[in-house]
This record gives structure tokens, sequence and C-alpha cells, in this order.
């Protein structure tokens, strides 16, 4: 059995709290600094994020993933990141272990009569991310534009502090105005309703972009993280969920923002239970044609960079097809 790790739990609440001593914010943001150093995941608990938001998205991730697969189909967009995507019925199961997944790709905030409107990068890529998806459910909808509001606020107070740890004193990042958000609701089926053969949950990767947010369920622990000992070796280590935290993990961007002093770690998921899980990935991620530089406060005097500045449009663009295997249509041979 995988040993467990024990991540920080960190209270956000003086972060929030706009009567709370500088000593007590001080001492948030130095605990969130070490363990983005030591780990590049850590528990966040009074995040600020309403428990009712945080239920009503719940509450719509489980009703869409009970719908019949007929239905769930319709939110395909074969061969694109977009969209609904069933893994456990697709034939190169070595790409991606079995799970379902619901893909949110912006824009999500304009729509008339169901459908978004408007242009951005996604739409500029759309033979990567699929065209705009139309969610005709009202309530699915609604629920997940609060709750990407709710989060990409929370992103933004989050990197600014982190920013501020890093010795920055102002926030004004033009890398980060109009941030690139995916929401990932993820589903893992119970192992005996799928084929023995391959093991359900979600392979081995790193995020792309600066701050992930992850819901998941409590009643079941399958998430697995890659922690580093003194040696520098890697080991997998299970993270047990926490009621009422949301678990924040570092992308791939903040390594050269951070000048290499923050990790992005590996993590999968490794579901063979009896019972189901869900989780809601949310990627609070910079502009997408943004170059992110590296922080000038952590570069020591005369000294350059250790990490060539990167796009992180290009990057995710490079990284995506790896990562999602991306579902051809059932009839096609993949
Ligand atoms: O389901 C989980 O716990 C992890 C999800 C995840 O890593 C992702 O969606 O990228």
């Amino acid at each position: 059995m995988t040993a467990s790790v024990s991540l920080p739990i960190i209270d956000f609440q003086p972060m929030l709290d706009a009567d709370a001593d500088a000593a007590a914010r001080k001492a948030v943001a130095q605990q969130i600094d070490a363990a983005c150093r030591q780990y590049g995941f850590f528990y966040l608990v009074h995040h600020g994020i309403p428990a009712e938001l945080q239920e009503a998205m719940r509450k719509q991730a489980t009703q869409f993933f009970n719908r019949s697969p007929e239905e769930k189909v319709q939110y395909s967009k074969y061969g694109t990141v977009r969209g609904y995507h069933n893994y456990t019925n697709q034939a190169k199961l070595d790409e991606n272990l079995q799970h379902e997944v619901l893909a949110i790709v912006q824009p999500l905030g304009h729509h008339r009569n169901g459908r978004p409107i408007g242009d951005d990068a996604s739409t500029a890529n759309a033979d990567v991310f699929g065209p705009l998806m139309e969610i005709a459910d009202r309530a699915l909808r609604t629920t997940i534009e609060q709750y990407r509001a709710a989060i990409m606020q929370l992103g933004r107070h989050m990197l600014a502090v982190i920013a501020g740890e890093l010795g920055a004193t102002e926030f004004d990042f033009e890398w980060l105005r109009d941030p690139f958000c995916t929401i990932r609701m993820n589903y893992y089926p119970t192992c005996e309703a799928v084929d023995r053969a391959h093991e359900v949950g979600l392979k081995a990767h790193t995020d792309v972009g600066m701050l992930t947010f992850l819901d998941q369920d409590t009643h079941v622990t399958s998430l697995q993280i890659q922690v580093e000992d003194a040696n520098g070796d890697s080991t997998w280590r299970t993270v047990e969920p926490v009621p009422g935290s949301l678990i924040v993990n570092l992308g791939d961007m903040m390594v050269p923002w951070s000048n290499g002093q923050y990790r992005s770690a590996m993590h999968r998921v490794i579901h063979p239970h009896k019972t189901n899980r869900h989780s809601i990935a949310t990627f609070f991620d910079p502009r997408f044609d943004a170059m992110v530089p590296t922080l000038k406060e952590t570069m020591p005097a005369g000294e350059a960079p250790r990490y060539p500045p990167g796009c992180y449009g290009d990057t995710v663009l490079g990284k995506i097809k790896d990562f999602y295997a991306l579902s051809a249509k059932p009839d096609a041979t993949v």
C-alpha cells in the first residue's frame, strides 16, 4: 500500500479578514511559500469559496456523469480537448487510465440562448480545443460560471500572496490579464464497473500553467503525488482528503517564474475502489499568448534567469496531445 504524505493544511482566513493583523498574514504567506518549495502541493482551508457554490458544482458534476451515455456523448467534441471524454471506452487505453471527463475551456462568460459568443485564444486554436461548447442546461452553465469566477478571484489573490513572499512589491502582471481557465470535471467509476484488465485513474502528469485548485470527494483516497527525499529520489505518496479543503498545486509555469525555487509536482490518480469518485480541477493560468518572465526579485543581482521565458499558449499546445490522448470517435481506429 502506498504511504500517505502529510501536506501542510493552510488556513487562508487571515488573508480574507480585513481585521487580521499583519503577523497572522505573514505567517500564512510563509506557510504557502514553504509548501510551494517543498511539495508544490498543499491543502487550503477557509479559502473563501462559498460552501453552497462548491456543493452546487459537485451536484452538477454528479448529475452530469449520471446521465446516460447517449446524453453525455452530446457533449463530445471528438479529437479535441473541450467537452466530454470517456476513456473507459477508448481503444488506446494505455494512453490514459480509465475515467470520464467533462472539460470546460473558456469562454464561458457570454451566452445567447445557451451558446457562447465571443472569440479568444481557444477559438483561434479550435483544431486543438474544439468548437465552442453549447451548454444548454442553464443550471450547469451558471454554476460553472459562478464557480469559475470565484476560483479566478482566489487564484489572483493566491498569486499576489506568493509574489509578495518571493519579494515582489507590486502585483500587476501584464501576462495575467485575462487568465486562461479550464475546468476538468473528472469521474472515476468503480473498478467493478469497467474492464478489469485496465486500471481506473488518471495518468501521471504535471499541470502546465500557474495554479490548480482541486476539489475532491472525501470518502475515498485515490490521488497520489510524487515527493522528493533529501537525496532527490522520488516516491509516490497518497493525498488523503481533508474535508472543507481545496488542494492547491503549482503548474509548470511557476518553476521559471520563481527562477526554479518552486516545484511543479507529478501527480496521478489510482482508483482501485468499489465506490466511484468525483473531482473538479480548475486551472488558473496566464493569458494564452503571454510570455511569462522570471520574477525579477527572484534573480540575484547581475544574474540571468535560469530559464528562458516561455509562452504559455505554446507550452499548452505542445503538451496537450500527449496528456489528453484525445478521444477518437468510437467507430474510428485509434
Ligand atoms: O482527480 C484528481 O484528483 C486529479 C485530477 C487532475 O489531476 C486533473 O484533472 O488534471
